[in-house]
């Protein structure tokens, strides 16, 4: 624990006694972090939809791997793009507020959308709140000019054991059209660091893997700064034909850095093909409509008043605003019951299987998809997107 954590220097004065009550009340915690009752200085403004377009804020390494015609080098590409989303994930937020906050909790039917528009022409989100008993978010961002299709969907399960843990369920699929390529991406774990002192931010974890259908793997190890030795956002990667990852002599590629800073990719034969510079690398602007055109369901628009009085630092109003969304959510829950009807979501729908997934899961050890633990397998709906949005979806299919 460093100096400032045991004075809980970054707890505002006034808010000490109500830190101290929720670290105490972490002992009891359940598990659920949509549950979590956290102190008015640490609640965010920002939805958890909104998270999704972290994966494409820099287009130009997204559509990367569609411009390279060798198979390896695009499984490669894929990794260096994964791992510069890294920091945009993980970290971005404890850089722009000075520390993690408590996102709002999506309502089910909650949509987040954007675009970003660039030299890689134009990259489009949409991301929806698919459940809400477990939270599960899904997204779909695609590039139309290279070909360029992600989507996926996303839970927590947390855990309290000296801090908040936290695994990720669900996985994100990565598809090239110009090769009919797929790389199944799963999540890393994280636990939350400076918890006492009142500026917690993000660790990762353990290891997280992406197994294209061409034939090569990547995996990537976390570790952080331990209490011996060890640095702070670490990162090791390797990558290999599928069935290869004990064999070192079949690896292709190894990645090393910090995945908040700097990381090189090198060869077999120790050359750096690439590097990367998370604090040089230019990002694109994600552009939203403006809140008196969004949708009602549109995060922004919805959580506005309740985002406004979080800003003010209004307790009562926050706590009165939040309640009138989950007065009209629970009202809608019980019309679904009585009609027999379940929500039904805009832009993703349920999935009995998806046969690239069962495929690449298998590359991935221990690999599991928990269905269970998601509300279903999520997919992206193309027919309910383009009734939902025609415009935006004319030149898809
Ligand atoms: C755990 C987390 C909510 C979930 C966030 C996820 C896993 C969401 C999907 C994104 O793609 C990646 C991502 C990044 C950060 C994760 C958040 C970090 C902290 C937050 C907790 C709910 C907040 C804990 C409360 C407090 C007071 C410690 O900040």
């Amino acid at each position: 624990m460093t100096g400032a954590e045991q004075e809980g220097a970054s707890v505002p004065a006034s808010s000490k006694g109500s830190w101290s009550s929720f670290l105490k009340s972490m002992a009891s915690f359940n598990g659920d972090l949509s549950s979590m009752t956290a102190p008015a200085f640490i609640l965010s403004t920002t939805s958890l939809t909104e998270f999704s377009a972290y994966w494409a804020e820099m287009p130009h390494l997204l559509v990367a791997p569609a411009k390279e015609a060798d198979p390896q080098k695009r499984a490669m590409l894929v990794l260096k793009w994964f791992l510069s989303t890294l920091k945009q994930q993980y970290a971005s937020r404890n850089e722009k507020l000075g520390s993690e906050k408590k996102p709002l909790n999506p309502f089910l039917g909650e949509l987040f959308m954007g675009k970003w528009e660039d030299e890689e022409g134009t990259t489009q989100l949409v991301s929806e709140q698919v459940s809400h008993h477990p939270p599960v978010t899904a997204y779909s961002i695609w590039n139309n000019k290279h070909g360029v299709r992600l989507q996926g969907y996303n839970a927590q399960k947390a855990s309290f054991r000296t801090t908040i843990n936290v695994r990720q369920v669900g996985h994100a699929i990565l598809h090239l059209d110009k090769y009919n390529e797929d790389y199944l991406i799963t999540l890393p774990a994280l636990h939350i660091e400076g918890l006492i002192g009142g500026s917690p931010y993000v660790e990762l974890n353990q290891s997280s893997y992406i197994v294209g259908s061409n034939g090569f793997t990547s995996r990537v190890d976390y570790t952080g700064k331990g209490w011996v030795s060890g640095t702070k956002n670490s990162l090791k990667a390797i990558m290999y034909p599928h069935g290869k990852e004990k064999s070192k002599d079949d690896h292709l590629y190894k990645a090393e850095g910090a995945w908040t800073d700097e990381f090189v990719i090198k060869d077999a034969k120790k050359h750096v093909i690439e590097s990367y510079n998370a604090k040089k690398e230019p990002k694109t602007p994600l552009k939203v409509a403006p809140i008196e055109d969004q949708d009602p369901l549109e995060s922004r628009r919805a959580w506005k008043r309740v985002a406004d009085a979080i800003l003010k630092g209004d307790m009562n109003t926050t706590t009165g605003e939040k309640s009138v969304i989950e007065e009209q959510q629970r009202a809608l829950r019980k019309k679904e019951q009585v009609e027999k009807k379940e929500w039904e979501r805009r832009f993703f729908t349920r999935a009995n299987s998806v046969p690239i997934l069962d495929k690449l899961i298998k590359d991935v050890p221990y690999g599991s998809i928990d269905a269970d633990q998601t509300n279903g397998v999520w997919v992206f709906d193309l027919a309910k997107a383009k009734s939902a949005q025609p415009a935006a979806f004319s030149e898809l299919l």
